[in-house]
């Protein structure tokens, strides 16, 4: 018999699970009593876990192991029936999904706070998908964040900390424990949908490629897919080992934490590829030799090579994008006459459409790109999408990007990022816009028309569910946007996010940089938000 504990508790109200789950402080969790055991015991109640079979992984950071245990105790004294859970407690968040998907689970818990870094020092993060395999919806999390605020036990199995490096089962009073490979299901969908023959070739003939794995998850599924199975020398892979800590790493894919990657792909002995991924696996950036691809244009140019690709021949149903994303993507769906969706920010809006069998592809400005193949944006899936297109068209990344603008206009595109503000002046920024937002129509700054401002709302056109305060909008009549929002993913202060578009149709002014491009937009976006006077900031810190 099974010695359960039924523990006493208070609750908490501050676990209200954001844009990807519940992310804090690592210090939260380790150091509020029963923080992470509240959480769980409440994701529990809410989805009645008795008999159930649920996926569990994470990313391999700080607390990672800890959790897993914690998590399987609770489980076992709940009535969970199985858990299926990576090696080492290992999974990236596109396996967790597929997982959950492949062997049709009740859903999974992924333990992880994405890009954000990692460590005694930086964030940890839970995260519930449901049987879809896709994050799941705000019924369900606000739900769970009701629960944690009125919890008064929970109940755990008095055991000890189980073995999870060997591939075996074993049970934990009634519940089996399965401890599967963390990528031999994944790495067989991968070969399902790209050619991994034709992408070998394109490695025999002389192109050369890097992959930064930042010391996060996806280490073990990229020297398996790249070096193992696609032939890239060893040593493609840099970064490969899953750390704690992620080796002080910022594992965020971008321009500015994704350094050393950066530098390698803009000297003169640049390798023809390079790629990075974050910390849970689902975000990809792609380098050609000196060449940066915007994520936004990175989506638009998957979609339009779609047909290259095995796993899309036969078409694609539909494509979306989140609302900052730049319209790149629309230009594209124009042309291949496919309806494009535009929904809030985060991947669990795209659910619905791809449960609907309305989109294929889809994706978000913020380094994420994804199919239906799983309900999650798949960063290694982006990276061999762009290497089975590379395969077959023989082009440099800059020249299959350059091609693309030419055929469908340049949406020039940054995103400005100004991390860990005041919270109260984030607010007041926001709220001063809403409030100008009527009065703008019409106006003309710096030879750029409004044609219409708002907050942005989103009606789902599956579940019917209305999401509204999606950030504030500017339109300009010449397609220009200027795009306000506040991250819900940071857990210091307020992170502000700006996006600027400008489409181009004209080739022979689509090579400027960009920045330089969106200058006067930039400065229309800083004045009217007065985001710098109130912030007492001097620029962005992130510039993508
Ligand atoms: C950010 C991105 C958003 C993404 C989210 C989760 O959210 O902007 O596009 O879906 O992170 O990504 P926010 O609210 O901080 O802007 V991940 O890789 O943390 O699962
Ligand atoms: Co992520």
């Amino acid at each position: 018999m099974l010695n359960i504990e039924e523990v006493a508790t208070r609750p908490f109200n501050d676990q209200k699970p954001g844009t990807s789950g519940l992310r804090k402080k690592t210090a939260v969790f380790e150091n509020t009593p029963n923080y992470l055991e509240n959480f769980v015991q409440s994701l529990f109640d809410v989805i009645d876990a008795s008999g159930k079979t649920l996926v569990l992984g994470g990313d391999g950071r700080y607390f990672n192991n800890q959790a897993i245990q914690t998590i399987l105790k609770m489980a076992a004294a709940n009535g969970v029936s199985q858990i299926l859970v990576g090696r080492n407690g290992l999974l990236s968040t596109p396996a967790v999904s597929n997982i959950i998907r492949k062997y049709e689970t009740d859903g999974g818990i992924i333990l992880s706070a994405s890009h954000n870094p990692g460590g005694q020092d930086g964030d940890f993060g839970i995260k519930f998908n449901t049987p879809n395999g896709g994050p799941a919806p705000e019924a369900v999390t606000n739900a769970i964040f009701e629960a944690t605020k009125d919890i008064r036990t929970f109940k755990i199995a008095n055991v000890p900390d189980v073995d999870l490096s060997q591939l075996t089962t074993f049970s934990i009073g009634d519940m089996s424990v399965n401890v599967i490979d963390s990528v031999a299901d994944y790495v067989e969908l991968m070969r399902q949908i790209f050619d991994f023959d034709a992408i070998a070739d394109l490695l025999k003939s002389g192109f050369t490629m890097t992959y930064d794995a930042l010391n996060a998850v996806t280490g073990p599924y990229a020297v398996e897919i790249f070096e193992n199975q696609l032939g890239a020398p060893k040593g493609t892979v840099v970064n490969a080992v899953p750390l704690p800590d992620f080796g002080g790493l910022h594992p965020d894919p971008n321009l500015t934490y994704a350094k050393a990657l950066v530098e390698r792909m803009y000297a003169a002995d640049a390798p023809d590829f390079g790629a990075a991924s974050d910390g849970d696996g689902d975000r990809n950036m792609v380098l050609g030799k000196g060449f940066f691809v915007n994520p936004s244009d990175s989506i638009a140019i998957l979609a339009a090579n779609a047909s290259l690709i095995k796993g899309y021949k036969n078409g694609l149903f539909g494509v979306a994008r989140s609302m900052p994303t730049s319209c790149a993507l629309d230009k594209v769906a124009e042309k291949l006459k496919l309806n494009v969706y535009e929904t809030p920010t985060g991947w669990k809006f795209f659910g619905s459409l791809m449960d609907a069998d309305m989109i294929t592809l889809c994706g978000e400005e913020s380094f994420g790109a994804g199919s239906n193949h799983v309900r999650e944006k798949d960063g290694i899936w982006s990276i061999l999408f762009w290497l089975n297109i590379l395969a077959v068209k023989r082009q440099s990344v800059s020249d299959v990007v350059q091609n693309h603008w030419k055929q469908f206009g340049r949406n020039y595109y940054s995103r400005h990022d100004y991390e860990g503000v005041e919270a109260d002046a984030a607010q007041q920024m926001m709220r001063r816009l809403t409030e100008i937002l009527p009065s703008l129509s019409g106006k003309v700054f710096n030879a750029y028309t409004v044609s219409s401002a708002d907050e942005f709302s989103y009606t789902d056109p599956v579940t019917k569910e209305k999401t509204e305060h999606q950030g504030i909008r500017i339109l300009f009549k010449d397609g220009s946007r200027l795009i306000f929002r506040l991250s819900g993913t940071g857990t210091q202060g307020a992170t502000v996010r700006i996006y600027i578009e400008k489409y181009e149709p004209d080739f022979a002014k689509q090579n400027m940089d960009s920045q330089e491009a969106l200058k006067d937009l930039i400065s229309i976006a800083v004045d009217l938000s007065e985001i710098q006077k109130l912030t007492h900031r001097d620029g962005p810190t992130v510039i993508t």
